[in-house]
C-alpha cells in the first residue's frame, strides 16, 4: 500500500518576474513585472493547506540558495559579494536574474521518482532534473539534490543525466505514473528524440525533454518493464506547451488530455488500455471544446489531480480555469459524468501562474510504504505546527514587492541568507546551504 507525498516547493525570497523562460507564455508575458515574493510563498503554503486538509500527505522542499554568487563568479564576476552585484546589474543583468530566479518552487521539475513497489531492486529512486534548456534552471540540480537527499534519506539518489542539450532532462513534469488492479504503467513523455536528425520536432521553441534522458532514467530506476514512451506534438510545444503537464495530467488509472498533447494519440491510448485494462479512463478533450491556446492560458490541466483517502479523485484547478467559461464547463462536464472524479477546488495561484507555474508545477508526487514515510526529514513534512511555523517565517522575512532593480542590492542577498539560515533552524536541516557551508 502506497501513500502518495506531495513535495511543494517552498516558494523563495526572490520570486519575480524576469521573463527568462522562451516557449512559456506566462513567464515572457509577466517579464518585468513587479513581483509580490510574500504573496507567492503564503498561495504556495495556502495549496499546502488545502491539500492536507483533503487528508492528503503534504510535504515541502525548501527553496534554494539566491542569488547565486557562485552562479555570478563562475560567469567572471569578481570581488566581494557587493561588487559581483553590482557589476553584474550593471553589465549584464541577465545573468543577475538568471542567478536570483526562485524558478526551484516549481518541483514538478526537482526530479523523477520510481516507488519502491515499481523498482527492479525494491528501493525507491530519484533522479534530478538537469533542467539544461534554461539557463536560470540549470543552475538548479546540486542543491535540489542536496535538498531531496535530507528530504529521503533512505532512496537511491542518482546523479542527474550529462548535462548536454540533446539530454534535456525537466523531471517529473514529463512522466506519468498509472496504474489499475491489471499493474504499473509510468508514461514518459518527451519532446524530441535527438538522436533522430530527421525526427518531428517544434520549430519555433526548444523541445526540453529529450527520448534519450526519459530512457537513461527508466532503466537506472528498474523500471523498464513498465514504461510507455511518447512524443508531445510538435505544434503543441509551438503554442506554449514547454512541458507535458500544461497539457495532460493522470494518476491511477485516470489521465486528463487534451486531443493535440501527443504526436501518435491512438497507438498511446491503445497502449495504456491493454496495460492497464478496461478500467482505464482516458478524458480526452477535444479543440472545439478548448483550444490548445485556451489550455495554454487556463493552465486546466496543470490542475493537480488527487487521489482522496475516502476513494475518489479531487482536482485542484488554478482560479484562472474558474473564470474561463469553456474551461469552467470542462472541468463540470467530467464531475458530473461517471467518473473518479468527485470534486473540483479552485485555488489564487497568481503569483506562480504569472511564470508559467500551475498547481501541478508547484509539487512533486512521491508515493511511498509506511516505512519511507516515517524516514522522510520531519522538519520537511507539513504538520499544523510547522504550517504555522512556515507562515511566521513568510512574513518575517519575505519583502512584498520585487522589481529587477532589487535584485543588485546586497541587503537582498544579505536578507535571503539570513532568512535561510533562519527556516534551516526551524526545520531542523543542518548546513544544506553553499553559503551555510562557507562560513
Ligand atoms: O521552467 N518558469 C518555469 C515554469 C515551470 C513550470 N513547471 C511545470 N510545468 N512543471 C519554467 O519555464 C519563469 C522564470 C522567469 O521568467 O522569471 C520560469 O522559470
Amino acid at each position: 500500500m502506497l501513500t502518495e507525498v506531495q513535495f511543494d516547493g517552498l516558494v523563495g525570497p526572490t520570486h519575480n518576474y524576469a521573463g527568462l523562460s522562451s516557449g512559456n507564455v506566462a513567464s515572457t508575458t509577466h517579464g518585468g513585472q513587479t513581483s509580490h515574493p510574500k504573496q507567492a510563498a503564503l498561495q504556495g503554503l495556502a495549496k499546502m493547506a488545502f491539500v492536507r486538509d483533503l487528508g492528503v500527505e503534504q510535504a515541502f522542499l525548501p527553496p534554494l540558495e539566491r542569488p547565486d554568487m557562485a552562479a555570478l563568479r563562475a560567469a567572471g564576476f569578481q570581488g566581494d559579494d557587493a561588487a559581483c552585484l553590482s557589476a553584474a546589474a550593471e553589465t549584464a543583468p541577465h545573468l543577475l536574474a538568471r542567478a536570483s530566479s526562485a524558478s526551484s518552487m516549481w518541483t514538478a521539475n526537482a526530479a523523477t521518482i520510481a516507488p519502491s513497489a515499481d523498482t527492479a531492486d525494491g528501493r525507491l529512486h530519484v533522479t534530478p532534473a538537469n533542467l539544461v534548456s534554461k539557463a536560470h534552471r540549470a543552475i538548479e540540480p546540486p542543491q535540489t539534490a542536496a535538498s531531496l537527499r535530507a528530504a529521503m534519506p533512505f532512496a537511491v539518489h542518482h546523479a542527474p543525466v550529462s548535462a548536454r542539450p540533446e539530454l534535456g532532462d525537466e523531471g517529473a513534469a514529463n512522466h506519468t505514473r498509472l496504474y489499475s488492479p491489471e499493474g504499473v504503467t509510468h508514461l514518459f513523455v518527451f519532446g524530441a528524440d535527438f538522436d533522430d536528425p530527421h525526427g518531428p520536432r517544434p520549430e519555433r521553441f526548444v523541445a526540453r525533454q529529450s527520448a534519450a534522458a526519459s530512457a537513461k532514467i527508466a532503466a537506472d530506476h528498474g523500471i523498464e518493464q513498465a514504461t510507455v514512451f511518447a512524443q508531445q506534438h510538435p505544434d503543441v510545444i509551438d503554442a506554449g506547451v514547454f512541458h507535458n503537464d500544461v497539457i495532460s495530467v493522470g494518476t491511477g488509472n485516470v489521465l486528463l488530455m487534451h486531443e493535440a498533447a501527443f504526436l501518435h494519440t491512438a497507438p498511446l491510448l491503445d497502449e495504456l488500455q491493454a496495460r492497464l485494462g478496461d478500467t482505464f479512463t482516458p478524458l480526452i478533450v477535444s479543440s472545439d471544446a478548448l483550444s490548445v491556446d485556451e489550455a495554454v492560458r487556463t493552465y486546466l490541466f496543470n490542475s493537480q489531480l488527487l487521489e482522496l483517502p475516502d476513494g475518489g479523485m479531487a482536482l485542484i484547478c488554478p482560479d484562472d480555469v474558474r473564470q474561463h467559461d469553456r474551461a469552467a464547463a470542462v472541468v463540470n462536464d467530467w464531475i458530473a459524468a461517471d467518473t473518479p472524479l468527485r470534486a473540483v477546488h479552485y485555488l489564487d495561484l497568481r503569483e506562480s501562474m504569472h511564470n508559467g507555474g500551475g498547481p501541478a508545477c508547484l509539487r512533486l508526487r512521491v508515493p511511498m510504504t509506511a516505512a519511507e514515510l516515517e524516514q522522510v526529514h520531519p522538519g520537511l513534512r507539513l504538520t499544523d505546527e510547522r504550517l504555522a511555523d512556515l507562515r511566521d517565517w513568510v512574513q518575517a522575512w519575505y519583502p512584498d514587492t520585487l522589481d529587477a532593480g532589487d535584485l543588485a542590492d546586497p541587503a537582498l542577498l544579505t536578507l535571503c541568507q539570513d532568512a535561510l539560515d533562519d527556516l534551516t533552524q526551524r526545520c531542523g536541516l543542518s548546513n544544506l546551504y553553499p553559503f551555510q557551508q562557507d562560513r
